[in-house]
């Protein structure tokens, strides 16, 4: 993309959509409170920087779930500022604050894109039980469609038939037809059969539901292993995309599924769901500096809407924005798109 499109899109994103932002601002407004309270509340009012105040900043984000590693990162990183800048105060802490965690987070910000091809674009869903994988389905079939594409949904989670009926009420919300066999048959094969129906009508998108499973279940690990295989029969390049849904709640626990599923499934990317209720928000900026797999979606509420693509500098101003704060966090490069799903 050249770099006029770029800024373009750019604006575009920030003039004409003050109420999407709003919105999410509002969604997020627990986690929004619990990091500013936590972690930006000490920095107001003008106290000296000194090694105090850096430590319990850096105390601050721990606590917040931002990990040890990202929290060094942007230690390190402000330290340099504050010499460069001659900063005094922990006032003007904020806007520097927000600068880094924008920074750590625009890496990841890759909205994904689904190439136009002849054969279907399948996602792999993933994760552990109840992170939210069915319901981001929903929600992401009812996006892609608005974005002009067709999409079939493969009922994986053959473990329950409450599962299958969860993602058929998904499917019939949304208008998409729903691949599916009984309760206990093989989720390899449901999904086999699922991209050849999709291939045969000519659908864009299949998107695949699997059963919640920790990555300590070896056998269960096994069983995602060989849906991939299996998808590779018919199509080389499939799983075009293995996404996993991890809860934000769960903190720093969501990070170590991330990395053991991706270590067995090469995930291509993350959604990070329920980061309208408590959690504390820093565990994108974790995940983010230890993992760097794009984060596509954040998930912020139960309803088929309540899913965004994830642009670091709006997540980090709806995080940290006071309203009197000069931070530039919501003003400078983000590749804000409107194209997750073209
Ligand atoms: N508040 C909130 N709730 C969510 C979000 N995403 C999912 N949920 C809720 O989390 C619960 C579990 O969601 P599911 O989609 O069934 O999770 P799952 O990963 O498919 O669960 P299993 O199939 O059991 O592994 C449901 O009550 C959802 O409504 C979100 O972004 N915010
Ligand atoms: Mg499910």
């Amino acid at each position: 993309m050249g770099i006029f499109s770029f800024l373009k899109r750019q604006r575009d994103t920030r003039q004409e959509d003050p109420a999407a932002e709003k919105a999410l601002d509002e969604k997020l407004t627990r986690t929004r409170s619990t990091f500013k309270d936590n972690l930006l509340g000490f920095l107001r009012g003008k106290k000296p920087i000194d090694p105090e105040l850096l430590e319990e900043l850096e105390n601050q984000l721990i606590m917040a779930d931002v990990g040890v590693d990202a929290t060094s990162r942007i230690m390190d990183s402000l330290s340099k500022t504050i010499s460069a800048k001659k900063m005094t105060d922990s006032d003007s802490l904020h806007g520097a604050l927000q600068e880094e965690l924008q920074a750590l987070l625009q890496p990841v910000e890759q909205p994904l894109v689904i190439p136009d091809q002849d054969t279907p674009f399948v996602i792999l869903v993933v994760g552990v039980n109840g992170s939210g994988k069915t319901t981001t389905i929903g929600k992401l079939a009812k996006q892609l469609q608005l974005g002009g594409k067709s999409v079939m949904l493969a009922a994986g989670d053959t473990f329950r038939a409450a599962a299958i009926e969860q993602l058929q009420t998904w499917g019939e919300r949304n208008s998409v037809p729903v691949v599916s066999q009984q309760m206990g048959s093989d989720s390899a094969s449901v999904i086999f059969d699922a991209l050849q129906s999709a291939t045969a009508r000519n659908i864009d998108v299949l998107i695949a539901d699997t059963a919640g499973r920790l990555h300590t279940q070896a056998g269960l690990m096994d069983e995602l292993k060989k849906v991939k295989r299996v998808l590779a029969k018919l199509d080389v390049s499939a799983p075009h995309e293995t996404l996993i849904v991890l809860d934000g709640g769960t903190g720093q626990n969501a990070l170590s599924q991330a990395r053991e599923f991706h270590a067995a499934m090469d995930l291509t990317g993350l959604v990070i769901t329920k980061l309208d209720g408590t959690a504390k928000g820093g565990i994108v900026f974790a995940i983010a500096s230890s993992l760097g797999i794009p984060i596509r979606f954040i998930g912020v509420g139960e309803k088929v809407d309540d899913l965004e693509a994830f642009e670091a500098a709006r997540f980090v101003s709806a995080l940290t924005d006071t309203g009197t704060s000069a931070g530039t966090a919501g003003g400078s490069s983000s590749d804000a798109s409107g194209d997750a799903q073209a």
